[in-house]
């Protein structure tokens, strides 16, 4: 049995992306409502304690992203739906890139189907009806978890959907709109004191938390990822290169398994060691048979990973990020919480 909280709101459901643009393709999306259905139904079923996400303020929102950000993602649906565009979805087509404008700021664009492309840098990662509802509601629920952490639980769950690693400063993308995993880290070093840690063992580079703290000595990021130089996302970092004092990337090769997988976590909770509290961007598409990622663990090693990172003893929240496979995305996630808790 697992007897730990977790965290949940009904309004992260309200996101249906339906869709990803890849190689200029309408395809399926991955990042579905059913995800985090499934989560709950094995949380449930394990026994852990639902707590309802409370609403909290923009602070922490505002000290990690630019409002400009934050103000596109609010209004982005209910200006493109008044425009009548062609595309349900929001969906740039022409992108900002600051070489365009000699590094200065671009203009605001006249044209709404124009203003995706200040905001995002891919095309898979749609935004629609009740969007932005969901992705505010899965920071409440990261905000929620913390509390229960400030106050006292030593690991809480948060359930958020959609997830959030890939989103920097300013830029939404790779199926994230709000960085919950550093909106959690800011606020737990608010409530509990630095440094704070976040350990992202999603199957992909966590890029938005890397670049959203780098040469910042309060929260130390690793992540454990698939070698973007083997040809996966985010692509254009995640290398070892990157790494310095406060920041760890541990590239894997494609067809991993748990005896690397587990070395390269084990590392990156070795780095770890010296915070006050920890974040675990949990995503579990590294698992065997995950459409998205080519990593093939298996249960009992998201169960050993789980251990690892609970011997830290540290206060910690886990936040849901990546896992698309849903028939094992909720087996995984209990056999992790299970390993930490034990
Ligand atoms: C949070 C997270 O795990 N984001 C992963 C984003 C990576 N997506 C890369 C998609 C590459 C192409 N996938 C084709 C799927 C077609 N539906
Ligand atoms: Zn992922």
């Amino acid at each position: 049995m697992l007897s730990l909280p977790f965290v949940w709101s009904d309004d992260c459901l309200r996101h249906e992306p339906e869709a990803e643009i890849w190689v200029g393709t309408r395809t399926p999306a991955t990042e579905v409502p059913a995800r985090a259905v499934a989560i709950r139904g094995s949380l449930l079923a394990a026994g852990a304690r639902e707590v309802a996400a409370t609403a909290h303020d923009d602070s922490a929102l505002l000290a990690v992203h630019d409002p400009a950000l934050v103000e596109f993602l609010h209004s982005a649906w209910e200006e493109w739906s008044a425009a009548s565009l062609p595309s349900d979805r929001v969906v740039p087509y022409v992108f900002a890139r600051p070489e365009l404008t000699g590094g200065r700021e671009s203009a605001t664009p006249a044209a709404v189907w124009a203003r995706p492309g200040l905001f995002a840098y891919d095309t898979m990662t749609l935004i629609g009806p009740g969007t932005w509802e969901a992705a505010r509601a899965a920071v409440d629920v990261a905000l929620t978890a913390v509390d229960l952490v400030a106050g006292g639980e030593p690991l809480a769950y948060a359930c958020c959907r959609p997830p959030g690693h890939h989103v920097t400063h300013s830029l939404y993308g790779g199926s994230c709109y709000l960085n919950n995993a550093a909106i959690a880290a800011t606020a737990l070093l608010d409530k509990v004191g630095g440094p704070v840690a976040i350990v992202d063992i999603d199957a992909h580079h966590g890029n938005g938390t890397q670049e959203l703290f780098l040469g910042r000595g309060d929260v130390l990021t690793a992540s454990v990822h698939v070698d973007p130089g083997a040809g996966w996302f985010p692509h254009f970092l995640g290398f070892a290169s990157e790494n310095d004092e406060g920041n760890l990337n541990l590239p894997l090769a494609s067809g991993a398994r748990d005896v690397a997988w587990l070395a390269a976590v084990q590392r990156a909770a070795q780095f770890a060691t010296r915070a006050n509290a920890l974040v675990v961007a949990l995503g579990v598409d590294a698992a065997a048979g995950d459409p998205e990622s080519p990593i093939e663990v298996t249960p009992a090693g998201y169960r050993e990973a789980g251990r690892i990172l609970g011997d830290l003893g540290l206060p910690t929240v886990v936040v849901q990020e990546g896992g698309y496979d849903l028939t094992t995305i909720g087996p995984l996630v209990v056999e992790t919480l299970t390993g930490f808790a034990r």
